[in-house]
């Protein structure tokens, strides 16, 4: 996320997690998962414009279940989910939690300085992995998946008034493509140009489940979600209200 990110008019809200089911941490790290197996929606990649890709459907359920489970460890802490505070004194209407690297505006840091001071929890290795196999499903086989190598994610919730600006993610140093998986409430997730955040841009739905990979001519494209529609979760997955998205990144950052 970068400037212009904001709090896009959404009211913070109270609560934690929007009425998610059950509990559990982080799962044990293990190696590359093979790619998900269909589901009822089919998994046809659309490229919505060069190099960026949707995948409809690409998690399955049993999957999307076992993301929520790790995220509602990860919201917990070591730093807690909370809404970001902007420079200007706005509050993002998202709740955000970050691995491997933390982000705040605008940059990304070992420690989360702006929250409590800690160490963002490790991204492991299995959510690696589906990050690769999830560039080689929107991309194909010479997209660069077997070389992707995420340190960071930032995972978003979004209440049913929450939503976020048009932005581009530009604090990462490296180009390689960000990788977004979404579970919960469908969504517009509008993605536009490179230039302005303005027009022409493309709304795009996403569902649970779905997969959203922009990279190359696209990696700087201004992109948002102006709306969640409440009640269009899936049964299943662990989450019965709200959104939940997690975007991949490279940031090409060490130390
Ligand atoms: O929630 C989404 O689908 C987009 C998230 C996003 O734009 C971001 O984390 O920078």
């Amino acid at each position: 996320m970068s400037a212009a990110a904001g709090p896009g008019g959404g009211a913070p809200r109270p609560g934690g997690w929007g009425g998610t089911d059950g509990s559990g941490g982080a799962p044990d790290g293990e190696g590359l998962f093979p790619l998900p197996v269909s589901g009822p929606v089919p998994r046809v990649p659309v490229e919505i414009a060069p190099g960026a890709v949707h995948v409809p459907g690409w998690l399955t359920v049993e999957r999307q279940r076992r993301l929520v489970d790790a995220c509602r460890g990860w919201a917990r802490g070591p730093v807690p989910m909370r809404h970001t505070v902007l420079p200007g004194g706005g509050v993002m209407s998202v709740r955000t939690v970050c691995l491997g690297w933390h982000w705040q505006p605008y940059r990304y840091s070992r420690t989360a300085d702006d929250v409590n001071g800690a160490r963002p929890a490790p991204l492991p290795g299995w959510l690696a992995g589906w990050g690769r196999a999830a560039v080689l499903a929107a991309h194909g086989p010479d997209g660069g998946g077997s070389a992707y190598a995420p340190d960071t994610a930032l995972i978003n919730f979004y209440d049913d008034g929450a939503r976020m600006g048009m932005h581009q993610d530009r604090e990462e140093r490296s180009a390689a493509p960000v990788v977004s998986l979404s579970v919960g409430d469908r969504c517009v997730f509008r993605f536009g140009n490179t230039r302005t955040r303005g027009r022409p841009y493309l709304d795009v739905e996403l569902a649970s489940g779905d997969l959203f990979v922009f990279g190359g001519p696209s990696r700087a494209a201004y992109h948002g979600v102006p709306k969640v529609y409440p009640g269009t979760a899936v049964p299943g997955t662990g989450i019965r209200s709200g959104r939940l998205n997690l975007t991949l990144r490279e940031t090409g950052l060490s130390g």
